[in-house]
């Protein structure tokens, strides 16, 4: 397949003419029982609702014949059918494929990949069987007593979606279990996680695929340190979840390992291993498996070449015709549920990371805009926070809303005849039209201009399915835009210098002389620099 340049796609041409005179979200007809209707796409329990988008009918096509012409489906088949994919032509890459669908391609008899899958499936049954060693009492501490809690040590990729899901489904956690996490190097944080924790009954999972990252290995030896303490055997309290080969690949120093593979990305990787330990732990065996079921349906969805049935691709195109079209630089993910506090963090490493990017594939600096400033916060807190800037602010912010029909947990409370749930789920349709069909004023303050771009995803419950198929959604359309856009979504370049100037820095602190005098400490920048922070 011959990757085509994103200027070069004859229907950007045609697009940008369309961008001219968007559709005007304030028109009366714009929000029609009609329009509403057409403007919905259903998939896997999810609603798109995207009638408060700046599209019509003639944009939707040209969206379509984009996706068409750059070939976007066939990329997203090449990928689950394991090309190499994270690569620059021509230059130094990581040259992996990419296949994080793999380790949900589970539940057919013709997987995409079945190396892989056959890899994920042999992790999968570990897991199960280290699961019921757990629940069955045949693995429990040196006292005899059942583990209870699991602390996931590890950073990024290895932290973020793990944890995002664990805070999304925490109403599904099994009697007696809990889960907490240890991302960053701050010993602050590390020391009031391990506080108040029974260090006896806790299980503690080292997870990083390449066994070398600066904090996890920090932590790790934070970890032990405590256990040691405590009068406690580390190798009995740790697990560790890492590549084959990488200096963490070692059995003896763990109660036990479970393998990730060099072609699931970091962040593409919580429904590898690096999810599944913690998650099965807390959730158990099924739930786990609901998760992978959600996420390999909507995998299945990313397949379908038309954008109104497959809506990781219309999401995609959505966003480009706002960021490339409208011009528009940022993204908030706005989730009306509280158990997704942390769902926007992990989606904005996951896209920022995946494309963040301004070379292409063949390693040419691009001449168009690649990804946008992706944040976001639970409402409706957010209403009462930053919401201002998105409805009158100069700065126009598309939003995408998510929320729920039920809530997860049964209590609930009635107050003026509406219950909480409905006051949340109305609070949110209320913000979408709102931003899209502002509101006159004489009082210029009090103006709202309207045609502030959003949609609506809605499912009827945030359960281990939904949360599946919500995590798979994002990561196709990450994915898919990053084909359009011909870049390599799934490398990490822009995160080498520092690492590599915090090393130098460590360097100079661990091996100081302080009796020198000021001037010869302070022959390089970063010598320099140390010291102005009072470091040196
Ligand atoms: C994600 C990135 C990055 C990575 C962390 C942790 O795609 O590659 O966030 O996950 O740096 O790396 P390790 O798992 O190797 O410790």
């Amino acid at each position: 397949m011959r990757y085509k340049d994103f200027s070069a796609l004859t229907t950007v041409a045609r697009l940008t003419g369309l961008a001219r005179h968007p559709y005007d979200l304030t028109r009366p007809e714009a929000l029609s029982p009609a329009r509403l209707q057409s403007c919905k796409s259903s998939a896997c329990g999810f609603d798109l609702l995207y009638a408060t988008e700046r599209l019509d009918d003639e944009v939707l096509a040209a969206l379509q014949a984009l996706a068409d012409e750059a070939e976007l489906v066939e990329q997203f088949m090449s990928m689950k059918r394991g090309a190499v994919l994270n690569r620059i032509e021509g230059f130094a890459s990581e040259e992996r494929q990419v296949l994080h669908t793999a380790s949900r391609d589970i539940f057919t008899e013709q997987p995409h990949y079945p190396e892989a899958t056959d890899k994920a499936k042999k992790e999968l049954e570990k897991l199960r069987l280290f699961l019921e060693d757990l629940a069955s009492g045949t693995l429990v501490n040196a006292n005899g007593e059942p583990f209870t809690t699991l602390v996931q040590v590890g950073i990024g990729g290895s932290d973020l979606g793990p944890r995002a899901l664990s805070l999304a489904l925490q109403a599904y956690t099994l009697p007696g279990r809990e889960a907490r996490f240890i991302a960053n190097v701050d010993p602050d944080d590390t020391a009031a996680i391990l506080d108040g924790l029974d260090l006896g009954r806790s299980l503690f999972v080292i997870v990083s695929k390449s066994g070398t990252t600066l904090e996890t290995l920090t932590n790790e030896e934070l970890v032990r340190t405590a256990l040691v303490r405590a009068g406690l055997e580390p190798k009995e309290h740790l697990l560790a979840v890492t590549g084959q080969g990488s200096p963490m690949d070692d059995s003896s120093r763990y109660l036990a390992s479970f393998y990730m593979y060099d072609y699931i990305g970091g962040r593409y990787s919580a429904t590898s291993m690096v999810g599944a330990l913690t998650l099965g732990f807390i959730l158990g065996y099924e739930a786990l498996l609901e998760i992978l079921r959600g996420a390999w349906e909507m995998d299945v969805v990313g397949e379908q070449t038309d954008i109104r049935k497959n809506l990781p691709l219309l999401m995609a195109l959505i966003g480009v015709w706002n960021r490339n079209f409208l011009g528009c630089t940022t993204c908030a993910i706005l989730p009306y549920s509280q158990a997704l506090s942390r769902f926007p963090a992990h989606l904005q490493q996951c896209d920022m990371e995946s494309n963040g990017k301004s070379v292409t594939r063949q390693g040419h600096a691009v001449e168009w805009k690649t990804g946008p400033i992706i944040w976001g916060e639970p409402g409706t807190n957010g209403q009462h926070a930053f919401y201002q800037l998105i409805h009158q602010g100069t700065e126009i912010v598309p939003v995408e809303f998510i929320g729920f029909r039920r809530n997860q947990r049964g209590l609930d409370i009635e107050v003026g005849q509406t219950s909480s749930q409905q006051k949340l789920v109305a609070n949110m349709l209320a913000q979408s039209l709102a931003l899209a069909q502002g509101k006159e004023d004489a009082n210029p303050a009090r103006r709202f201009p309207g045609n502030r771009p959003n949609l609506v995803l809605i499912a009827e419950q945030l359960t281990p399915y939904q949360m599946g198929a919500l995590l798979a959604l994002y990561e196709h359309r990450i994915a898919f835009q990053g084909f359009c856009w011909n870049i390599n979504s799934f490398d990490q370049e822009g995160v080498q210098l520092g690492k590599v100037l915090a090393t130098k820095l460590l360097h100079l602190l661990a091996n100081r002389d302080k009796s020198a005098p000021a001037q010869v400490r302070t022959s390089t920048v970063e010598e320099a620099l140390l010291q102005e922070a009072g470091m040196l």
